[in-house]
């Protein structure tokens, strides 16, 4: 019989992902929704209507809301999943500030109403949370492993920091198999637009289609580990068939800053990215992350992580991908990293 997982979050853009290679694993994929007034499942789109009547036989869609104890209940309950893989979250840093309070009902409280309904219950299942390196905003450690101390810098990270530590206690008194994987950033084609590197990647070609005359960012001065989210998404499923639940922290073990990022994609698209970027100080944060940079050795060693795409690959990846949907000839570089890097991929190139 195939087995059965439930996704939190899986039209955002790990939930795409990951829903895409559980259907390659052979698995049968139940993701919740949340409603709203436009249609919020583009990124599954290919995976529902693409005519592979195997694949979309194996997807099931239920409405719900990480604030709705009741309707997470019946989902668990009709879903019957053997892992879940917890990505629904409000998952935007800087907007965090702006809504904290629902921050933390989604990202903290969320996470302890599906734990305790698998202990009520009494489920046997495996427990994936979308844990973060947010947790070591002022870093006191540099670069950052799971022993490093946490020190969280924004009411998303504190919510995620109530995850983290709820998943470890439910861990450990009731014996659930769970695990944090304490996720560095990771980015694709498939990034929320409002995130940075996505922002650039698009901006970029909006001021070549001349539908945008200069791009406005905040701190540029800020650094990040940024991987490829598809390699991240086997990680997920990886942490849950080892033989005993656990923590890990999973990153390229690389860090730029976000100015760095900039200069490189708009050379990439042959522009001077001094002649287009303006800050603006509505994109500063109160408290900001200054400096990210993994050391992933755990996952290494017990996992085998070895990420095959670092900062200037991904770069390339993610212009090539807004090039091609905004109707321009691609560069070409990120395409063929691609193809030569994973000639096996299970995702589809968007
Ligand atoms: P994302 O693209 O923003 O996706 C978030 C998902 O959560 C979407 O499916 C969203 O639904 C859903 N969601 C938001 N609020 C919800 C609610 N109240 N009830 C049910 N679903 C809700 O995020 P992502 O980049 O894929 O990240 C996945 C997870 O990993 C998140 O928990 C994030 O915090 C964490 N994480 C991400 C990174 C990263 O670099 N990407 C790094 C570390 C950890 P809609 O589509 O309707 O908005
Ligand atoms: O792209 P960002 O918004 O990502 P951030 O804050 O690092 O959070 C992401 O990664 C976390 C993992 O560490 C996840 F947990 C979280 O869910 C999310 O996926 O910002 C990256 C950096 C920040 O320092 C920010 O201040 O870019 C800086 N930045 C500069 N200008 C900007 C902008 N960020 C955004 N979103 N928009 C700007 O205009």
């Amino acid at each position: 019989m195939a087995k059965k997982a439930l996704l939190t979050g899986c039209t955002g853009q790990d939930g795409s992902y990951l829903t895409e290679f559980l259907l390659s694993k052979g698995y049968e994929v139940h993701g919740i929704i949340r409603r709203s007034s436009s249609i919020n499942t583009r990124r599954l789109d290919h995976l529902l209507f693409d005519g592979q009547r195997e694949k979309v036989k194996r997807i099931t869609l239920y409405h719900g809301d990480m604030i709705d104890s009741s309707n997470l209940n019946r989902i668990l309950e009709q879903s019957q999943p053997d892992e879940i893989y917890n990505l629904a979250a409000q998952s935007h840093v800087r907007v965090s500030f702006d809504l904290p309070e629902y921050s933390a009902e989604v990202d903290a409280v969320g996470v302890l109403r599906i734990l305790d309904a698998i202990k009520e219950m009494g489920l046997k299942v495996k427990f994936y949370q979308a844990s973060t390196s947010e947790l070591f905003g002022k870093a006191i450690e540099i670069p950052q492993t799971e022993t490093t101390p946490f020190y969280p810098r924004s009411p998303y990270a504190v919510a995620k920091l109530f995850a983290y530590w709820i998943v470890k206690n439910y861990r450990e008194a009731y014996n659930l198999f769970a695990c944090n994987g304490i996720l560095f950033n990771h980015e694709s084609p498939r990034r929320g637009e409002t995130f940075v590197t996505r922002k650039v990647t698009r901006g970029i070609v909006n001021i070549i289609s001349k539908k945008q005359g200069c791009l406005y960012l905040g701190n540029l001065e800020a650094k990040r580990d940024w991987g490829y989210a598809p390699e991240f998404v086997e990680l997920m499923w990886q942490m849950l068939q080892a033989r005993k639940p656990d923590d890990f922290v999973i990153g390229t073990g690389e860090s730029h800053s976000v100015k760095e990022f900039v200069r490189e994609a708009f050379s990439y698209a042959g522009l001077d990215w001094k002649k287009y970027v303006r800050v603006d100080k509505r994109y500063l944060r109160p408290t900001e992350t200054d400096y990210l940079i993994s050391d992933s050795t755990k996952a290494r060693k017990l996992l085998g992580w070895s990420p095959k795409i670092k900062f200037h690959d991904l770069i390339k990846i993610m212009m090539d991908a807004d090039m091609r949907a905004a109707g321009l000839k691609p560069v070409g570089e990120g395409d063929k990293i691609l193809s030569k890097k994973f000639p096996d991929r299970w995702w589809k190139i968007d």
